[in-house]
């Protein structure tokens, strides 16, 4: 009687809302976008937060001044190998979430060399530190036969399945970058996989569909545009100047990724997971959305094209099946896109008021 109760009372708990008491977290790219985001949904469970940033010449904390007095920022760089190890002492982990990235697709054709230095190598730099960290403390990497497992989350990305040989794409979709960012990540993706068969690490890697939100750097489209269509709105710009507005992604809201990212770690067995919503909508889509969301309704006369912003090998379309997300962890998407697109619209008019 008591099993079985045990049983219907555990069905009906929602865990992803129990608090997690006494874990630690490490989070790498913590001023970025997805890191800013973890770090709240990981604080609202109890976690003591450390985030690793770089060092820069000018203070970069714009998505994170409101967690200065939350969690402890520590000095890191993945492509420095002891740095990486020093985290991990002063953290000492339970959970490593490797966030950072050079993240800019159309950039990595300009800089190559150092994508694959920090989206690529800087995967294996922080493994490596896992596991040297790990034996100096006495532990074995084999999370089945550890009392407390170093757990890894590894953020990869659609940009691996590139051409897409699938449509949807999922986790067994053959891949097929087309940038070197692309190539990077699945280096990433590869040595993590590896690592678990190799080592026996519980390390898991998040194949994660685009997702935006309101702390999304301005150099990506859909900012370019939310921050566009503001100025526009508000007569400070003319008009908006982009790429390629053909191509179609697979447009989340990061706040319900970052969950995803987090389930993932919570799991009996490591594995990879398609993050994404099933959709696809264009940057035109995307255009018309947030133009007429701000009143406009002609928005063709207030956007031009360069050549400049075109890339050398394009994407033309993502789509993702999170099925297995949602089988395996009971995760399903909870933003729609319009939704998304209009709260972005939102938030960069009000910022641009408050300026
Ligand atoms: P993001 O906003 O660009 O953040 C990336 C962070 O990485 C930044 O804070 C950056 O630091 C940091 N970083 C860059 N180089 C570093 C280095 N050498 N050492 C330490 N930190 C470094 O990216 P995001 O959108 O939050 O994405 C998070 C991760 O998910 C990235 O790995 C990205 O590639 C991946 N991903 C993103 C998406 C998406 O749609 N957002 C989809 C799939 C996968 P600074 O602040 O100093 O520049
Ligand atoms: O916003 P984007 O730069 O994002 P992209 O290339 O899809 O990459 C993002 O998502 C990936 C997941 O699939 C992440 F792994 C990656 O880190 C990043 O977060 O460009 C989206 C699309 C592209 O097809 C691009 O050609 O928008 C098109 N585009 C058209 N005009 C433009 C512009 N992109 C940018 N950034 N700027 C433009 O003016």
């Amino acid at each position: 009687f008591i099993k079985s109760s045990l049983i219907i009372f555990s069905a009906k708990i929602n865990f992803s809302n129990i608090m997690i008491l006494n874990k630690t977290a490490l989070i790498t790219g913590i001023n970025g976008m997805d890191g800013s985001h973890l770090a709240d949904f990981l604080l609202k469970k109890g976690y003591k937060v450390y985030g690793m940033e770089r060092r820069s010449s000018s203070p970069n904390r714009r998505n994170t001044s409101h967690l200065e007095d939350k969690i402890t920022f520590l000095n890191g760089d993945l492509t420095d190998q002891n740095s990486l190890l020093r985290c991990l002492q002063k953290s000492n982990p339970d959970e490593v979430y490797n966030l950072a990235s050079q993240s800019f697709v159309g950039q990595s054709w300009n800089i190559p060399e150092q994508t694959s230095d920090v989206t690529g190598l800087g995967v294996l730099r922080m493994l490596e530190a896992i596991r040297e960290y790990t034996k100096a403390t006495g532990r074995t990497t084999d999370y089945k036969m550890a009392k407390r497992p170093i757990k890894f989350y590894q953020a990869s990305s659609s940009e691996m399945f590139g051409r897409m040989v699938e449509n949807p794409a999922k986790e067994t979709t053959p891949f097929y970058p087309r940038s070197p960012y692309g190539v990077a990540k699945l280096y990433g993706h590869w040595i993590t996989k590896n690592y678990r068969e190799s080592y026996g690490m519980f390390a898991c890697s998040g194949i994660l569909f685009n997702h935006e939100s309101e702390r999304r750097g301005i150099e990506f489209v859909t900012r370019k545009i939310s921050d566009g269509v503001a100025k526009i709105k508000l007569g400070l710009e003319p008009h908006i100047t982009l790429g390629n507005l053909d191509a179609e992604r697979d447009w989340g809201y990061a706040p319900d990724y970052v969950e995803a990212m987090w389930l993932m770690l919570q799991q009996e067995t490591p594995d990879d997971y398609v993050i994404a919503t099933n959709n696809k909508y264009s940057i035109r889509d995307f255009l018309s959305i947030a133009f007429n969301h701000a009143g406009i309704n002609d928005w063709e006369k207030y956007v031009k094209q360069d050549p400049r912003f075109m890339r050398p090998a394009e994407v033309d379309v993502l789509r993702g099946d999170y099925s297995k997300a949602e089988n395996e962890m009971g995760w399903v998407p909870k933003t729609s896109f319009e939704n998304l697109v209009k709260t972005m619209v939102d938030n960069d008019i009000k910022l641009l008021q408050h300026a």
